[in-house]
């Protein structure tokens, strides 16, 4: 046998325990409830995880509504993973939210089995099972709402060292840091909706753990195209994003896509979708603002940073997430 014959293999071993290493492990936070994007977002998790570009450890929500767990288990199963860990907040403070698209998960259309929250998990002690479960630093968290979940975690015992053990990147859609929405202090409905929430991640999260703050200005330059609900989603009878977009938004809107900006740059952080802003620390104030301070030299924390976009990077980002969000089911 030749050398080449035998190291070959060992190449090949090698080349896939790095693919797989880089390979982002999500857990996916969010606010299932009130507005739609969360829904978009969870749709590109599960076909990102289709195509191998992650890994997809499981769901969690922040708000309080009582088909939240039914709604995510339904969407799972539509995406072809029935038995995706579902978790819900079991924190009474957590803002209750009002849905225009939850009652879909009682459709004979979408089956499912998880049908109440109280047959789900609770999020904290799911998050640090996940966490405890997997290899040092090599967990995302994507969060795209309330920081309730989050918050609880770091509060619960031992939660900031398993972050600081387990966590390698939280991309979060939170907070504003430019001039949007027709001011330069425009206070974020993620950080408003549970101030105090926001405020704990913002000063407990472990500075060795990257944050990567998408901004309201990021989604709202991401208008998700109106003709492609219209269009696209007809392959099927029945398609759980077409009529959830349908029930919030209407067929004539363009809705930001502010969640899935968060779900994007975590999967593909150097594709080119997105810029970032220099190191930094946000801190949020007691009226919700979040307000970004650069590091000074070689002083200060540089736990932070923000997307920031371009319009060549606009073009691409929301292209790349109509695209990852259309695809067909994989069942
Ligand atoms: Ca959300």
């Amino acid at each position: 046998m030749k050398l080449r014959d035998l190291l070959l293999p060992i190449a090949v071993l090698q080349a896939t325990l790095a693919y797989a290493a880089e390979r982002p492990k999500i857990l996916f936070d969010t606010d299932i409830t009130g507005d739609v994007d969360d829904v978009l977002a969870l749709a590109m998790c599960h076909h990102l995880a289709d195509r191998g570009a992650c890994e997809f450890l499981g769901v969690t929500v922040s708000k309080n509504n009582p088909l939240t767990a039914s709604f995510v288990d339904a969407e799972n199963t539509f995406y072809g993973r029935p038995n995706l860990p579902v978790g819900v907040t079991r924190d009474a403070n957590a803002q209750h939210r009002e849905s225009k698209y939850l009652k879909l998960a009682e459709s004979p259309d979408y089956p499912h089995d998880l049908k109440r929250n109280e047959e789900a998990q609770d999020a904290v002690a799911m998050i640090r099972e996940i966490l405890a479960a997997q290899p040092d630093r090599s967990v995302t968290i994507v969060s795209v709402g309330i920081a309730s979940n989050l918050a609880n975690l770091l509060k619960s015992p031992g939660g900031i060292e398993l972050v600081k053990q387990k966590v390698k990147l939280l991309s979060i859609m939170a907070g504003a840091f430019a001039f949007c929405n027709q001011t330069n202090y425009h206070l974020e409905a993620n950080v408003i909706n549970g101030i105090g929430y926001m405020q704990t991640v913002a000063n407990e999260w472990p500075d060795a753990v990257p944050i990567i703050w998408s901004g309201y200005e990021i989604g709202e330059a991401l208008p998700f195209p109106r003709v492609v609900i219209q269009r696209d989603l007809d392959y099927l009878p029945h398609h759980l994003v077409k009529e959830a977009y349908l029930l919030h938004s209407g067929p004539e809107h363009d809705r930001p896509c502010w969640d899935e900006s968060s779900v994007l740059y975590a999967v593909y952080p150097d594709r080119g979708f997105f810029g970032l802003s220099a190191p930094g620390r946000v801190s949020v104030l007691d009226d919700g603002f979040t307000r970004f301070m650069p590091m000074k030299g070689n002083k200060g924390s540089q736990r932070d940073r923000f997307l920031t976009m371009n319009s060549v990077e606009q073009a691409r980002a929301l292209e790349a997430i109509v695209q990852l969000t259309i695809l067909p089911p994989n069942r």
